[in-house]
């Protein structure tokens, strides 16, 4: 061999060396977050009637805010008052009022067979109540959605409050704060009203209803913090209120159903909490974290998935509070037995909304000035460094938190069935687009291979799995600044144009494969993927180091761009 050409076989091989040495810094983020044993790939398939399905919401969709005689809800103000980011507006958004038919084609063509949207309450009561007006023309949109669906053979699954409550009712009666502690409430007959057209008027086709969309939000931000619709700032009672009525309005809409229309229609109410897994920081900790979740989750379930009335750790807590306040009352309002006995038990399923784990502490009994619902609970928040981000601030990628959240809900509320009704990972605003989208791909990937965990070795009755979200869409504050969809929208082309992620392809996969079914060729492409999604090197894996282990790390993310287009022109 001439020098010459050896030279050249040392200079490529120097700078294959240098490449892989610059593109494993830039995109193998060095950290020790992969547990071998608890964040392996598990290899099966969900149970044969297993539920996929993708999720959007009716303000963050569908524009036509003003079309007929639809009356404004509490968002509709919020934006138009330009308090979200970069003055965004749900006025058009993905314009889905007039393009729903080829919503439905995306569906389609994704091989889905369900979807969760939400109706808007004043698209239907301009003002929150039937006896002021029914707007005929939202029920006839409904109505064509729904078909356009069944006809599609995909079955709607509705939630009937998604947060955009009318705005005459927030002036009327203070929306969620009317008069929470007496039993006749107006709010409660108004939602309950307001339920029973639902089911008289699209139950013959819709056979799962949600009540309501993450009470928790209302609650917290909407009436206590007051920077989410309606923008009520009273931070040391005004959640409390809220989520009081909600769960009696719940129980009422639950109650509706259950006397006038389940015999007929035989369908399911459930409701849908939002829950972070709170995992402990230290051992000493377990407490607080179980305290941390009580005060989120079980504020809700506890109530209507066990006993009718609030988590044990929550009463003491604010009656120790109370005491400390030299208040007379709790802050915590109380159920009467009465209401305790209409509240329990209303939920036919468990909906979930899960996107990110918390590391909790305990910061027990400091007396606190001002006293807030974050202060209440006695616990510090915040993330291990090694956990990766989405755009989303409060987003952190964890998966191994939506299986212990999954078996916690089991273990605490009867082992109730479990619908994961959004679950999904945002990316910025940025030019270029984010079309292939590995992170949201890897998010899917280890998402749901963490819920088949659930479902299959701790036998949780998970029936269901929604990817949040359809659309790329309206992210309430931050407006159209965060991307969650498995297709993008170009909220400058006035025509919405919708454009398949790469995600809406793998999802096509999954679905398609029902999971990770041992020897398919997509759980082949999954298998070269993992490493890389856990942002992690396989040399740290596998406790060695050395060339080729990377290679075979940076051969997954590069395999991976060729496989998503081969996926994408078959199918
Ligand atoms: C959920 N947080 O909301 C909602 O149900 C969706 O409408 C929303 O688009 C989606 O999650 C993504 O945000 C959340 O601040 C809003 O922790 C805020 C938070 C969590 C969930």
């Amino acid at each position: 061999m001439s020098a010459t050409a050896s030279d050249s076989i040392m200079e490529t091989g120097t700078f294959v060396n240098c490449f892989l040495l610059v593109i494993s810094l830039v995109i193998i983020p060095v950290n020790g977050g992969y547990d071998k044993e608890r964040d392996a790939l598990l290899k099966g398939t969900f149970p044969q009637d297993f539920i996929w399905s993708s999720a959007t919401a009716a303000y963050q969709i569908e524009g036509a805010w003003n079309v007929s005689d639809k009356g404004p809800s509490v968002w509709d103000t919020l934006a138009h008052q330009g308090r979200v980011y970069n003055q965004d507006t749900g006025d058009v958004a993905c314009d889905s009022y007039h393009k729903y038919p080829e919503d439905v084609a995306l569906m389609k063509q994704m091989g889905l067979k369900y979807y969760r949207f939400s109706i808007s309450w004043p698209r239907i009561f301009p003002t929150g109540e039937q006896q002021d007006g029914v707007n005929q023309d939202g029920v006839r949109y409904y109505n064509a959605l729904i078909n356009e669906l069944i006809a599609n053979d995909i079955q709607p699954m509705v939630t009937l409050f998604h947060w955009d409550l009318p705005q005459v009712l927030q002036d009327r009666y203070g929306g969620f704060l009317n008069n929470h502690t007496t039993n006749t409430t107006v709010i409660h007959d108004l939602f309950g009203d307001y339920a029973r057209f639902c089911y008289q008027n699209f139950g013959d086709r819709v056979k799962y209803w949600i009540t309501f969309n993450e009470p928790w939000i209302t609650s917290w931000l909407g009436y206590g913090v007051g920077n989410f619709a309606p923008q009520h700032n009273e931070p040391a009672e005004g959640q409390y209120k809220a989520a009081h009525n909600i769960i009696l309005s719940h129980a009422k809409a639950y109650h509706i159903y259950d006397d006038e229309f389940r015999a007929a229609q035989n369908g399911q109410v459930g409701i849908t909490l939002n829950c972070d897994w709170g995992t402990p920081k230290t051992p000493a900790d377990a407490d607080a974290a179980i305290r941390y979740i009580q005060f989120s989750m079980g504020w809700f379930a506890h109530p209507i998935f066990k006993n009718g009335d609030y988590p044990e750790v929550m009463k003491t807590t604010m009656a120790r509070k109370a005491q400390e306040e030299g208040r007379t009352t709790s802050r915590l309002p109380e159920f009467t037995p009465e209401q305790k006995l209409s509240i329990s038990g209303t939920g036919d399923f468990f909906g979930l909304n899960h996107y990110t784990t918390v590391e909790v502490t305990d910061a027990c009994c400091t007396p606190i000035e001002n006293p807030n619902y974050d202060t209440d609970k006695d616990v510090g928040t915040g993330h291990a460094p090694d956990w990766p981000r989405a755009a989303s601030s409060w987003l952190y990628v964890v998966p191994w938190g939506i299986r212990n959240l999954l078996g916690f809900i089991k273990e605490e509320y009867g082992d109730p069935e479990i619908y994961v009704t959004e679950n999904g990972r945002s990316d910025h605003d940025q030019d270029p687009a984010i079309m292939m989208d590995m992170e949201r791909i890897c998010y899917y990937m280890m998402y749901t291979n963490e819920v088949m965990k659930a479902s299959n070795m701790d036998n949780v009755k998970v029936k269901a799995y929604t990817a949040w979200s359809l659309l790329d869409n309206f992210e309430w504050l931050s407006g159209y600044s965060e991307r969650f969809g498995l297709h993008y929208v170009d909220f400058n082309d006035p025509t919405r144009t919708r454009y398949p992620k790469a995600s809406s392809v793998f999802f096509k996969q999954l679905v398609r494969n029902n999971g990770y079914p041992e020897g398919s060729e997509f759980t082949k492409y999954v298998e070269n993927m993992w490493y890389f999604c856990h942002n992690t090197t396989e040399a740290e894996v596998n406790g060695y180091t050395g060339g080729a282990s990377q290679i075979s790390s940076l051969f997954s993310l590069f395999l991976a761009i060729p496989m998503m287009i081969a996926y994408s022109l078959i199918a």
